[in-house]
This record gives structure tokens, sequence and C-alpha cells, in this order.
């Protein structure tokens, strides 16, 4: 059974993430853009690959499907971030591209992201269009057509490219590299073995910013933890920065799309109050106006800052699908989620850590202030949002318990705040008269539930954590 999560589909290696399922996929994704021929004409395909053990090989399997199928492909030359293939896609006007990539998953993972033809994320309307086709090639295995790639590349069906150029000349338009420069700053590039080496460290160096790129070299296991840029992963990027004066941290995930920040005294800072000091950096520097987006269990801390400068805000379900959407239709300044994904206005609608970084590191240096000090004055000025997330591996019985708890007789106060609002566009968010809130819901990319707390101070915090791990553990 091949689903599409929250972002693309993902498995473990060997065991249901395989050579023939990988087949099943492109041609269930060939069959969906020729379904779209009337809209979008196009027959080029992007593709991609991280690090991972074996993605390469299994983006040429990939090639071989499309080739076959009368796609031109245009396949990278070596690992490629994810919002580089969303550049590419929409700079060729490609039918659309995909990437092999388990993002931030453990090393036993691989997985295959699609964007369609507007470079952003495949929303749930096409991705289940997509399993559908894959159901139907599992009855008919001889659906899938396949071509040698050595014979495509020769009939010139399948190019092997460079998708780095139109990506640099977009992140320099998009950064102000010489602020960064003039400041002083050096930089701490954490790549974290992913799609960002040769991107993040490039950029750096093209743009003559003093700074020091580590974890570049491929390892498929990670050093042994997952590729994600959070507070438990950094540790190496965390001791350099202390050990050096005026030296800040950033970090990216496995296929470059999530950021992780180290402020200038090695403290790790959440993406969300990243998100809100970006919103009013770029409101500050650029003069932008227009609104803001963040998925329904990121920090209002973004929504107060959007309310001081009369921004309107956007909430989604999680997915930075939804987010990518708001910025094809609307003028979107900047959005964002918790699980550190975010883009800007002229950039493309799908998440960037490479731009995230540079972004705060431009903030930094403009400012000449540390991000904690940022946070503090903002804070100062539209109040204080603490945040928490916790994972929970539960058993099949209790998240079945938790859902129809939520569904049938939702809680109305939670350890004696009262519940408002409840809202369900992604599990349940019990916002309290207070504006502090918690909500529950199941990962599309892990097999956990991801509980998420806010509150307004460190005692409310740490009540309504332990209300809600009681709450969940009444349940095992
Ligand atoms: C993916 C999605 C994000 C989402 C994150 C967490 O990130 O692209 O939009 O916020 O997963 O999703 P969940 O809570 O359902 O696991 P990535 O970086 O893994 O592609």
């Amino acid at each position: 059974m091949i689903s599409f999560g929250t972002s693309g589909w993902r498995a473990v290696i060997a065991d249901e993430f395989t050579i023939h399922n990988v087949r099943r996929v492109a041609q269930a994704v060939a069959d969906y853009l020729f379904s779209e021929q009337k809209t979008f004409p196009s027959k080029e395909i992007i593709i991609g690959y991280d690090t991972r053990f074996m993605s390469e090989d299994f983006g040429k399997v990939a090639a071989e499907i499309f080739a076959a199928n009368g796609f031109f492909v245009s396949y990278s030359n070596d690992a490629v971030p994810t919002p580089t293939i969303a550049c590419e896609i929409i700079r060729r006007k490609a039918a659309g591209g995909i990437n092999i990539t388990a993002s931030h998953n453990p090393p036993q993972y691989n997985g295959i992201k699609f964007s369609p033809s507007w470079g952003g994320p495949a929303l749930p309307e096409t991705t289940r269009l997509i399993e559908e086709n894959c159901r139907a090639i599992e009855n008919n295995p001889n659906a899938i057509k396949i071509v040698a790639f050595d014979d495509a590349v020769k009939a010139k069906k399948i190019t092997v490219r460079s998708f780095k150029k139109t990506y640099f000349t977009r992140i320099e338009q998009l950064i102000d590299f010489d602020a960064i420069r003039r400041s002083k700053l050096h930089i701490t590039a954490d790549v974290m073995h992913g799609a960002a080496r040769g991107y993040l460290d490039e950029l750096l160096e093209n743009n003559r910013i003093p700074h020091i790129a580590i974890n570049t070299n491929r390892d498929c296991l990670f050093d042994g933890h997952r590729p994600e840029p959070n507070g438990e992963h950094l540790a190496r990027l965390v001791s350099m920065v202390k050990s050096h004066t005026r030296t800040f941290g950033v970090a990216t995930d496995g296929d470059a799309d999530r950021f992780g920040i180290i402020d200038i005294d090695g403290t790790y800072i959440a993406p969300n109050d990243i998100l809100a000091v970006l919103l009013d950096h770029l409101v500050r520097t650029r003069k932008w106006n227009g609104v803001a987006a963040r998925s329904v269990m990121t920090s209002s801390f973004i929504d107060a800052v959007a309310q001081y400068h009369g921004v309107a805000m956007r909430e989604t379900p999680v997915g930075f699908k939804y987010i990518g959407d708001i910025l094809i239709k609307e003028p979107l300044i900047i959005g964002g989620e918790e699980s550190a994904g975010l883009t800007i206005r002229g950039h493309v609608p799908e998440k960037d850590g490479i731009l995230a970084g540079l972004l705060v590191a431009e903030m930094v240096a403009m400012s000449k202030k540390s991000v904690r000090a940022i946070i503090n004055e903002l804070s100062k000025k539209v109040g204080t949002f603490l945040t928490a997330r916790m994972n929970y591996r539960l058993s099949d019985d209790a998240v079945r318990g938790i859902k129809t708890m939520f569904a049938n007789n939702p809680p109305k106060t939670i350890a004696g705040n009262h519940v408002a609002k409840l809202v369900t566009l992604d599990g349940y968010k019990c916002v309290f008269d207070s504006g502090e809130w918690v909500g529950i819901r199941l990962s599309g990319t892990e097999p956990v539930v991801r509980c998420y707390i806010e509150a307004h101070s460190k005692k409310a915090l740490t009540v309504l954590q332990h209300a809600m791990q009681t709450m969940i553990q009444t349940q095992k």
C-alpha cells in the first residue's frame, strides 16, 4: 500500500522502499501527468535525489520510467535540495519534479517527494490520484514502461544537469549578502551530511562570507541519528559556535528544506521564534505588506507580530503544500511551520532551509544583536509565547481512543483552562480563553502522535505538559 503522507511517500529501504515500488510510483506520477496534459502540456520532468543510501540509483530508476513514457528528463548531476528542484521546475516550465528523499527521517528510510508544475509539494487531491494509479499498476505490472538509463541519455531523453545556477541567483536576489559581509559575522554551516553540501557552503564562499562548513561528507547513516536540525542533533555545531567569537550557526536537514539556528552564544532557537522575528525583520527591511501564513500547530507568536504590523494571518493544516498554495495565490510575506520550514515572497512555494538560515544571518548582521535579544525585544512589544512538542509512540487502540474522545466528547476544560475554541483543521487544537492552547495530531511522516503546547509562562507550560501527558497516558 503506497501512501503519500504530510510530504511525499516514505518507507524503510529494502522493506517497502524497493526498486519495484519506485518504478510503480514513477509510473503512477507519469500517468498522473499524462492525465494533466490538457491543462499543462509540458513533457519535461526534473529529477533529483538526496545523499541517502542509493538515492542517486533510485533517481535513475525513476528517470528510466519517465523517459520510457515520453518525458524529457533533467536528471541532477549531484544530490540536490528540494527547494532547488522547485526553482528548476518553475524555471524550465516543467510538468513537475521528484526528489528521492526521506527528508529528516532516520537513515533506514527513503522516499519520494513530488511537486507538480507550480513547484510546491503536491496537494492531497493530486497525491490521491497518484495513489490510485499505484493501485491500478499493482494489478497490471505490464503497465510499467522502462528504458535503460544510458540508452535514454544517448537518445537525449535524459539530460544530466546541474540545477545550481538559477537557484544561487535567486538566493542572491533575496539575501543581502553585503550586509552579512560588512558585519564581519562568521557563519558555521552544518549541512548534516545532506543535500545542502555544495549549496550552503558554496553560496557562503561565492559571496565571501567568513565561514566553516561541517558534516559535508556523505554519510548515509548521518552520524547515527536522523538528519533533523533540532536541539537534539546539533551538538557539534553548538560546540563550534561556542568556541568561536561572533559566530552564528545554521543547519539544514537531509534535503535542505528545514533549518536549524544556533545563536551566537551557542543556544538553539526554536523555529516558532524564528518565524516571528523574521516576519518583523521582513516588514521593517523590505517594507512589504500583505499576509503571513502558518500551519495550525505553529506558535501564535507570529500572529502577534502580524497583528502589530497590521498583517493578515492565514492558518493551514500541517504540510508546506498548503503554505506554498497561499504563496501562489496571495501576497505572502512569509509562511512557515513549527517543524522548521519557511519561505518568503519572491521565492519558491516550497520551504527552504538554506534561505531561512541566511535570512536569519542577515537579520543578526543588520541588527548587530543576538537572535535571543531580538526575540526578547519583540516579546516586550507583543507578548511572550513559550512552546513545547512531545512525540508519543502509541498503540492503535490508544490512537483510536484519543480520536474517539475528541470527536465525541472533546474536553471542556484542560488543567482548569476553559476550552474556548476547538480547531479541527488537522488533529485537534484546544484554544483557551487566555489564547494559550494545546494540540494533538498524528504525524504524517513518522509513526508517532504529536502533542503541541503553547503558554504565556513557564509555569503554565509545565502544567499543560503534565495535563496532556496524563491525558495521553490514560489511553495507553
Ligand atoms: C514534512 C512536511 C512539513 C511538515 C513536517 C512535519 O517535513 O514537509 O510540511 O510540517 O513534515 O509533518 P508531520 O508532523 O506530519 O510529521 P519534511 O521536512 O520531512 O518534508
